[in-house]
């Protein structure tokens, strides 16, 4: 009779199925990485500082470019999806991140739960000297006997104890600390990590090290015995059909593989339907966990950004903006309207008589970059307040000056869940001076706990609303629509 416990059923299906999505999260996180493909060790990403870069592309510095000419688009054999690609990146990552996490935790739960856990976790110190022959016996080209499988030799039980205990956490407090939720909330976390920029360097190493451990796991699984080792982790034993076992392991790896190129293409055919589905399920979990989080920054003035990266061009050959600005913005008004009591317009100075709060913030771009400048300016409740909203005001709508890629006025929706927090703000003031043309003058949202991308430079007017669904494309704002972004931007 065969006894199977060393490779439960459970086992096996895990090992699968995190191979199928530590695959597509990787995949995913160079198309992410692509967005921005500069890696530093400090928060302000000041250009020339970075400590390693795939870019291919120049930029001078006497003229204007934004962050979005910097994207660069990566293959489709390393990249899920491939292509110009952030926003449908993001939701392979993140819908992968749901499962690799899920499926993760009920690994080692069921490690603990039965006895398992007893040839995985290591409990004398003597596997160091014993992993560290184990290594020189397979760096000199020798096998170790099978006397030394436990049924894993010492090198292996340490890698994948590590791999398991520390990498897969390690990727997973990386990843968050990347959050602008999370770091607005806490953000003496990202600190551990040495910042945003620290923590998604650090996330990049991990990639790496997952990378070479799949490849030197899939190497010696080869070079110390397929037939057994694939035995064991397809059919839980390795005295009968051994060659069935190689046989069904390339079948699936070779399913993973069409599946990572077939959903890629798919949903760069379609976009918006795989961000809706992909969305499905993250987006309650995420909305839930991170749109109450308030933003508790305020980093001292000796930590300002030398130099805050721009986004987005200034409204182009808009006429009514070019004469506001040639009057100084003091013909600008702006305009609140719909599910209020009371439609209102503010001048700039209607506003600047309001009680003004500056605050010292870090930028969080969703393509990777961030930066910390002083904002000056008035509560976005302060502001709303004076118009009354209407009970029925679920989204606030921003409309700016400028236009985005189709040619129609930039905007963004925001839940109103997000509009009294206290560093929720529309300000009028950068560092100490008035907002600069390429900053969004004369008026700009900041909204500390989300993505750079909702906060709308160059404001022209707000609108309460009840549904996003009717306006653009129907997604909840430019970015949405046209880059396929989530509405809800903590993450
Ligand atoms: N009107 C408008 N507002 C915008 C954008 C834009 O393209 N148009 N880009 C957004 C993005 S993606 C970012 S990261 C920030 C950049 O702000 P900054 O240029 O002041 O650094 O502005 C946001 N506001
Ligand atoms: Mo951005």
């Amino acid at each position: 009779m065969i006894v199977a416990t060393d490779f439960p059923v459970w086992v096996r299906t895990t090992h699968w199925i995190n191979a199928l999505f530590i695959g597509l999260m990787m995949r995913a996180g160079i198309q992410i990485l692509a967005a921005y493909p500069r890696l530093y060790w400090n928060d302000h990403c000041t250009p020339g500082t970075e400590w390693l870069s795939f870019a291919t592309k120049d930029f001078p510095r006497d003229r204007l470019w934004t962050a979005l000419d910097m994207e660069e688009e990566p293959p489709l054999v390393l990249a899920q999806p491939g292509g110009n690609n952030l926003g449908l990146g993001r939701h392979w990552h993140f819908f992968g991140a749901v499962f690799w996490i899920a499926n993760g935790l009920a690994y080692v739960i069921l490690l603990f739960v039965t006895d398992s856990w007893r040839r995985l976790v290591p409990t004398s110190w003597s596997i160091f000297p014993h992993a560290l022959d184990t290594l020189h016996t397979y760096i000199t080209l020798h096998k170790p006997p099978a006397s030394a499988f436990h049924p894993f030799d010492p090198l292996q039980q340490l890698t994948y104890f590590a791999v398991i205990f520390l990498l897969g956490p390690f990727l997973i407090l990386t990843g968050a600390a990347q959050s602008p939720a999370i770091e607005a909330r806490f953000p003496r976390y990202a600190r551990i990590f040495g910042g945003r920029q620290g923590a998604r360097s650090l996330h990049f190493i991990g990639l790496v090290l997952f990378a070479l451990f799949t490849l030197g796991h899939t190497i010696l699984v080869i070079y110390t015995g397929p037939g057994r080792n694939l035995g064991d982790i397809t059919l839980g034993q390795h005295e009968h059909d051994t060659g069935l076992a190689i046989v069904i392991a390339v079948i699936v790896i070779v399913a993973i593989l069409v599946l990572y190129v077939l959903t890629s293409l798919l949903s760069r055919r379609n976009p918006r339907r795989w961000v809706i589905a992909l969305g499905a399920v993250f987006r309650p979990l995420m909305r839930l966990l991170t749109l109450r989080a308030r933003s508790r920054q305020q980093y001292p003035r000796s930590e300002i950004s030398p130099y805050l990266i721009v986004n987005g061009y200034p409204p182009r050959a808009d006429e009514e903006y070019e004469r506001l600005r040639a009057g100084d913005f003091a013909g600008w008004r702006l305009h609140v309207y719909g599910l209020v009591e009371e439609p209102r317009e503010f001048s700039l100075a209607d506003l600047q008589e309001l009680p003004a709060m500056t605050q010292i913030t870090k930028h969080h771009c969703i393509q990777g970059w961030c930066g910390i400048a002083a904002w000056r300016g008035i509560a976005l409740a302060d502001v709303l307040k004076q118009c009354r909203p209407l009970p029925q005001a679920r989204y606030i709508l921003f409309r700016s000056y400028q236009r985005d890629t189709a040619g129609r006025p930039f905007y963004e929706t925001l839940d109103t869940r997000l509009f009294d927090h206290p560093q929720t703000i529309l300000a009028y003031e950068m560092n100490d001076q008035p907002l600069t043309i390429e900053h969004g003058a004369p008026l700009r949202l900041r909204v500390e706990t989300q993505l750079g991308f909702k906060m709308v430079k160059w404001l022209r007017e707000i609108e309460l609303i009840e549904d996003y669904r009717c306006i653009g494309d129907g997604m909840g704002g430019s970015r949405e629509d046209l880059m396929h972004y989530e509405q809800v931007a903590s993450i």
